[in-house]
């Protein structure tokens, strides 16, 4: 296929560009966009260097598939001209996620939903998606109720600048301005993306929102607090879940250790649980300390861990490519 990734230089797209040669994605041509200022500028990929190019050439070149990871308002202005020509969008931003009109998948959850006519479909947002790869397996057993939710996420979950902060900091010659509003190594910011009139952050609402759209089903109470941690890549969650029916553990480990994209990594007497170190440049999902929650019934206690620039970003956009290739819903 004729693959666009609009935003190569930048941590997704980056990721993206391993995963093509890691998965053998097949590319026949590859499309690489990025700003302006970088256009015409080389960039070297499996031994030979590619030229950036601007949206505008790209469209012409009538991808079959274009995977957007920029923000927002470019998704906006650019996805539906590429989805005119035939272009399948994969799109990385939050522009289309809760939009009634276009699709929020996990493919291991929900690709079923997709048809040849989805020009445009979103991808999750990196926390919204490791949690619901761990959890979709249980709701189907015993029906998600509610989800008290704490994030603790990496520093490459808000680009380049503040891995910059976190590395410039911990050398001891913090860099002027800073990302982020405080320091961010030997501390902890319990603020990621902004503030809301509410007090929460859009980062935690994406959880609310995205978790209930991908599992479809609106009941589920939903409340998060995002943290930010002096880590560089992978992000941590201790999720309580309650449910409306009881479970046993055993069965519950049961079921994520057959569930594909999950890896079960529980055994407290030698020291196994996920942390981000494991899960780094990983594709997979990493689920441990399941317990129940003592205080209440038919509830569970996990931690869940991820890659956020792959299973949070890149994988599953890469995975839902794959999906659509193989069911021949790609045009151009
Ligand atoms: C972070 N999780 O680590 C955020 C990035 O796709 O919604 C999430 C951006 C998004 O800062």
């Amino acid at each position: 296929m004729k693959l666009a990734i609009i935003g190569a230089t930048g941590l997704v797209g980056s990721t993206l560009l391993k995963l093509i040669e890691e998965r053998q994605f097949p590319v026949k041509e590859l499309l690489l966009v990025a700003s302006e200022n970088s256009e015409g500028q080389p960039i070297f990929f499996k031994d030979r260097d590619y030229k950036l190019i601007s949206l505008d050439t790209a469209l012409a070149a009538k991808p079959t598939v274009a995977i957007f990871s920029v923000g927002a308002e470019i998704s906006l202005t650019w996805a539906p001209r590429f989805a005119e020509i035939g272009t399948t969008v994969i799109d990385n931003s939050t522009a289309w996620r809760m939009h009634p009109n276009y699709k929020l998948i996990v493919p291991e959850i929900n690709a079923h939903l997709l048809t040849a006519s989805d020009k445009i479909i979103a991808n999750p947002n990196c926390s919204a998606l490791q949690l619901v790869m761990a959890l979709a397996p249980l709701h189907r057993l015993y029906q998600l109720k509610r989800l008290v939710i704490s994030t603790y996420q990496a520093v490459t979950g808000s680009g380049k600048a503040t891995i910059e902060q976190l590395l410039s900091e911990r050398k001891g010659t913090p860099q002027t301005p800073s990302a982020y509003p405080h320091p961010i190594d030997l501390n902890l910011i319990p603020h990621i993306d902004d503030f809301l009139e509410n007090g929460y952050t859009k980062e935690e609402i994406k959880l609310v929102n995205e978790t209930r759209k991908i599992l479809n089903d609106e009941s589920i109470q939903v409340t998060a607090t995002a943290v930010r941690v002096p880590v560089l890549g992978g992000h941590s969650m201790a999720v309580n879940a309650a449910f409306e029916q009881d479970f046993s553990i055993k069965e519950v480990i049961q079921t994520l250790k057959q569930s594909p994209g999950l890896v079960v990594q529980d055994n407290i007497q030698e020291s196994q649980y996920p942390m981000p170190i494991i899960a780094q440049n990983r594709n997979e999902v990493f689920v441990g300390r399941i317990r129940r929650d003592e205080s209440q019934r038919a509830t569970l206690n996990l931690w869940i861990v991820a890659d956020n620039l792959r299973k949070g970003a890149a994988t599953n956009a890469i995975q839902i490519a794959e999906y659509l290739q193989a069911q021949h819903y790609l045009s151009n």
